[in-house]
């Protein structure tokens, strides 16, 4: 058998090379990425004739059979990954599996280079599988290797997990401090992550749970239906909705809504890469008025978009956030990630289409309950109790 390795930029540049150089018997066995150059190694079988020529040595039929059972053994491979794929789901597990023998390997090297205690280790591959970053699950550790509580019990997981958490909801509760309800409320962030269905829940609470007078005001004059989609939900409270774009319009929808104890506004869902557009919610919600800003982001979202996410709306200066579609997901450890990241409270949290039942209120003890894992979906996110705005 013969293995040889070829650079190319493409795929087809790679098999080109490889069916010119070792026939079109040649399998690939292994292609990776390197400095924007594909490396492709390839093998073929010496029986072959090369182009031009080629020359039998000893021992060559031992090899041609090696090479035969490879060859078999990769077709097997190939066809159990084909099989594998036309299930369902079975990517997800793949990564997931990945990510947890990643963190596994982390959690040795930790423990090798840090010192860190058997206890303290598992607490950190915990975190990691919740869906803490590797970098803040680290940072935690750090800190409850250094913690007078965990010293007492370096033993005990339970007891570190139980420090790990409290240290959790410690952190949550310092982006607390500021935290204060507005006359006017508005919700931003990425299209999609269920802006208008918690304004309609949250209007339906400020109206029915607090006997408020409410207003709605709606920017996303953007995608088709929008209008009508918050206008349904209104119309069915008899909330009166005004339609701004533009940063006049929204001051004379605030005007008209002077009355009001409490006015929602609606914003379109744009990538957080539109800076422009971010620019432009800015400058409308810089106006000395009494105005918070929501960031909503849903938790079937990648960890690395809700933290762009995080980051980007920064510009508008948000005040609090809120995590919608909780019932859709099984791990909530990216919670933890964006509070520590943009030190904002959490307003609310969204579990469910229901509108105006499924929002509930978190303090941070019982978020930290849920970034940990104390707190399951069933008995705990759904079985909070509901919380009123205040
Ligand atoms: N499962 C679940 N679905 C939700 C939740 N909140 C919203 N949704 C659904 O998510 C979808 C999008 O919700 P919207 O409220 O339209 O989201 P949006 O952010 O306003 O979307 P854009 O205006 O297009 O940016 C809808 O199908 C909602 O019913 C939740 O907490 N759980
Ligand atoms: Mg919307």
């Amino acid at each position: 058998m013969q293995i040889k390795r070829y650079e190319a930029l493409s795929a087809n540049e790679a098999m080109g090379k490889i069916k010119a150089d070792l026939g079109p018997d040649a399998i690939v066995l292994s292609s990776k990425r390197l400095n924007g150059r594909l490396e492709v190694v390839a093998a073929r079988d010496d029986n072959y004739e090369i182009p031009g020529g080629s020359e039998a040595g000893k021992g060559e039929k031992e090899r041609s059979d090696t090479f035969s059972l490879i060859r078999s053994d990769v077709n097997e491979l190939k066809s159990f990954i084909m099989d594998f794929k036309k299930e369902g789901g079975v990517y997800a597990e793949l990564a997931e599996i990945k990510e947890t023998m990643s963190a596994l390997f982390d959690v040795l090297g930790v423990q090798r280079n840090r010192g860190v205690s058997s206890p303290l280790s598992k607490v950190y591959y915990h975190l990691i599988s919740v869906g803490v970053s590797k970098e803040r699950a680290c940072a935690l550790i750090e800190k409850l290797k250094n913690d007078g509580s965990t010293a007492a019990e370096p033993e005990n997981y339970y007891h570190a997990l139980s420090a790990a958490e409290d240290m959790i909801k410690r952190s949550i509760a310092s982006s607390y401090r500021d935290a204060g309800k507005k006359r006017i409320s508005a919700f931003v962030g990425p299209s999609g992550e269920g802006k208008t269905t918690t304004l309609a829940k949250l209007a339906a609470r400020c109206l029915f749970g607090e006997k408020l007078y409410v207003g709605i005001i709606t920017m996303d004059t953007h995608r088709i239906g929008a209008v009508e989609q918050l206008k349904t939900y209104a119309d069915i409270m008899d909330v009166p909705v005004e339609i701004a774009s533009e940063k006049k319009e929204f001051e004379r929808a605030l005007n008209r809504f002077a009355d009001r104890d409490i006015i929602l506004v609606d914003t379109p869902g744009k990538s957080c890469g539109d800076k422009k557009y971010l620019l432009k919610l800015k400058e409308c919600f810089t106006m000395g008025l009494p105005l918070e800003t929501n960031l909503v982001l849903s938790m079937t979202s990648s960890r690395e978009s809700m933290m762009d996410a995080a980051t980007k709306f920064d510009i508008v200066d948000y005040n609090s956030i809120i995590f919608t579609k909780l019932d859709d997901s099984r791990k909530f450890g990216s919670i933890y990630n964006v509070i520590d990241h943009a030190g904002k409270p959490v307003f609310y949290v969204a579990d469910g289409q229901n509108v105006p039942r499924d929002l509930k209120k978190m303090d941070p003890a019982k978020l930290a309950r849920l970034i940990v894992g104390s707190e399951g979906q069933e008995s705990g996110v759904r079985g909070q109790e509901s919380g009123v705005t205040g």
